[in-house]
């Protein structure tokens, strides 16, 4: 029986891709750095040490330890200032929708992201009273392709993993879930999450509906 929901953050409650993005390039335009949109695409759903670990092997740099703790604190100040703009008005289309309708339907409810900022993020888009359990990059140590963040999540709202969707955007998210025993709900194009249980383009196409009818014996 599927009893709860656990959401991915970035890409699926809400596009937070492009702040990332302008953080990453402000930070390696002072480093002199090359980085455009397509590496960006490969931090979706990254911690942000790694995020910083594949800018540098892109520009094949090497720096030591404390230096790229100092640079990923740079840029974390640069996007957290920036989510400042995020409003109520900037949920993914479909998002918002769907979580009230889970709210109305009983369903338990946990945040799953990789980000250590998704209690703001949450704030900024008036969200946080959807959610039962908040998990996020501040929860585990060990981030995606591990299946621990939503392991972390399932625990919270005490259910097990096969009573729990998930929701995620990210390869490595997918990975994780389906690592975990979870039911995956891939969120984009195929080439990136066409190995999870179900796969939409977008979320206005994931409504409840729609994952019921796919996992009809499951609810
Ligand atoms: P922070 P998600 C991820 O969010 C982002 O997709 C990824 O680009 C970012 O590096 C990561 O969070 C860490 O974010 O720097 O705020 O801790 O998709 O897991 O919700
Ligand atoms: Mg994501």
């Amino acid at each position: 029986m599927i009893k709860g929901f656990i959401f991915d953050l970035d890409g699926v409650i809400t596009d937070t891709a492009e702040l990332h993005f302008l953080a990453w390039k402000a930070l390696a335009d002072e480093m002199g750095w090359n980085f455009d949109r397509e590496v960006n695409e490969k931090l979706r759903g990254v911690s942000r040490l790694d995020s910083i670990g594949i800018i540098m092997d892109h520009n094949a740099v090497s720096l030591p330890e404390k230096e790229i703790v100092e640079l990923a604190t740079k840029k974390n100040e640069i996007y957290v200032a920036s989510l400042n703009q995020i409003t109520p008005e900037d949920y993914l289309p479909g998002a918002r929708e769907l979580l009230t309708h889970l709210r109305q339907e009983g369903f338990k409810v946990a945040l799953g992201s990789a980000s250590k900022n998704s209690t703001k993020v949450l704030a900024q888009l008036d969200a946080t009273k959807y959610f039962d359990v908040i998990g996020d990059g501040n929860s585990v140590s060990k981030s995606k392709p591990a299946p621990d963040i939503f392991l972390f999540g399932a625990e919270k709202l005490e259910l097990k993993p096969e009573e729990c969707v998930v929701y995620e955007d990210a390869e490595s998210g997918v990975d994780a879930a389906k690592a975990g025993g979870f039911h995956a709900v891939g969120i984009g194009p195929k080439e990136r999450v066409g190995h999870a249980d179900v796969r939409f383009d977008d979320m206005k196409q994931a409504t409840l509906f729609e994952v019921k009818s796919h996992f009809k014996d499951l609810f």
